[in-house]
């Protein structure tokens, strides 16, 4: 069985939690661009809102003639607080089930004979450690899984048997399938298929020539109720970092060093399960004027996620602070230049 988890209005539901006083309000996380004080896109907005038909890409300026101002909180994005929380609910998805992959910054694949089992155990975990909400499909398949969690939305849980796994992917409208994207439905519409059932009424043939053989294969298998196996693709990462604030503006070594403590091994828990070992290590460092500077050094050999770096990250402080006379208000540390470890984690 398989098992797919995905976030519930992710960006905006971390925004909500990290600001109390929001509780009842319609939250819109925004990309600015900077343009003008309103230039830029909606990246994602939470359930109030979306009844009033605010969502992801819109225009900023739109979504504030829809939202009521007493009622809305505009927030622009914070991809490092996001990303952090991610590497956080991977960390407990992965606890949990021995063959998990992460899909995006807010979504899990599983394979597991006890999916369906483990799945409640998946939401209650979230909730209680991070007060988090998710919407979690089982099926026979991953595609019947992802459409069960979507179809769930928000905070849901669907399990599907193969019966009803073929009843709801065979009677969905084309558009709503992961993988037929908005010029492939049209086609599919164009010559007379609404939903996947009508997919196979089209034939091999035709979808073929239509489509080409590889994706005319699989819509012809997809008509018939044959559904993809596999977990899919591991989101591809070729750098991991971690950036925090410091408690106040400092030049101490010592301060920016403690700091460094806990965005290492938050850094470091990553590399372990995306077994990789690095070859670039950098400390960035965010100074009082906002500017950000990055000291980094190369290793010949990779370093494994459990190799202590005390001696590196001191000489890239001190560098850093050798060059620049002003005070540092955030500091970050990034993994990069990545090399598999595959199975060879006892070298280290
Ligand atoms: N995202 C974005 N721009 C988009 C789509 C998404 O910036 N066009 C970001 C914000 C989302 C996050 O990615 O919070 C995850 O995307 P989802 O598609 O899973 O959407 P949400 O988690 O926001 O909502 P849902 O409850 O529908 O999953
Ligand atoms: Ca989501
Ligand atoms: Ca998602």
């Amino acid at each position: 069985m398989y098992l797919h988890l995905d976030m519930d209005y992710f960006f905006a539901q971390l925004e909500e939690k990290r600001r109390p006083m929001s509780a009842g309000k319609i939250i819109v996380v925004c990309v600015y661009s900077g343009r003008t004080p309103d230039s830029g896109v909606v990246s994602t907005v939470n359930y109030p809102g979306r009844a009033l038909g605010i969502h992801s890409g819109m225009p900023i300026a739109f979504a504030k003639k829809r939202a009521p101002p007493a009622d809305t909180i505009f927030i622009p994005v914070d991809h490092e607080h996001y990303a952090r929380m991610s590497a956080q609910i991977d960390s407990v998805v992965r606890g949990m089930c021995a063959k998990a992959v992460q899909a995006s910054i807010d979504e899990w694949n599983v394979e597991d004979n006890e999916a369906a089992k483990k799945a409640p155990r998946l939401k209650d975990g979230i909730r209680a450690e991070f007060g988090l909400s998710c919407s979690v499909g089982v099926a026979p398949s991953l595609l019947g899984a992802k459409m069960a969690a979507s179809k769930s939305k928000p905070d849901g849980l669907l399990v599907l048997d193969a019966d009803a796994e073929r009843a709801m992917i065979g009677g969905s409208d084309v558009e709503k399938v992961p993988g037929i994207g908005p010029k492939t439905s049209g086609a599919l519409r164009a010559m007379g298929a609404q939903n996947v059932r009508d997919i196979a009424k089209l034939g091999a043939v035709r979808l073929v020539e239509a489509f080409g053989r590889k994706t005319g294969a699989w819509l012809h298998d997809l008509g018939n109720g044959r559904y993809d196996s596999g977990l899919g693709e591991e989101k591809e990462q070729g750098e991991v970092s971690r950036i925090g604030t410091l408690k106040e503006k400092t030049r101490d070594p010592y301060m920016l060093l403690s700091r460094l403590e806990e965005l290492e091994s938050e850094g470091k828990e990553r590399l372990l399960h995306m077994k990789k070992s690095y070859r670039t290590l950098s400390l960035i460092f965010v100074t009082e004027d906002l500017r950000t500077h990055a000291k980094s050094m190369s290793f010949r050999n990779p370093r494994g996620w459990n190799e202590d770096i005390r001696a590196e990250k001191e000489a890239l402080v001190r560098e850093f602070l050798a060059g620049n006379a002003l005070e540092v208000r955030r500091i970050g540390i990034r993994f990069a230049n990545f090399l598999d470890l595959g199975g060879q984690t006892t070298l280290f």
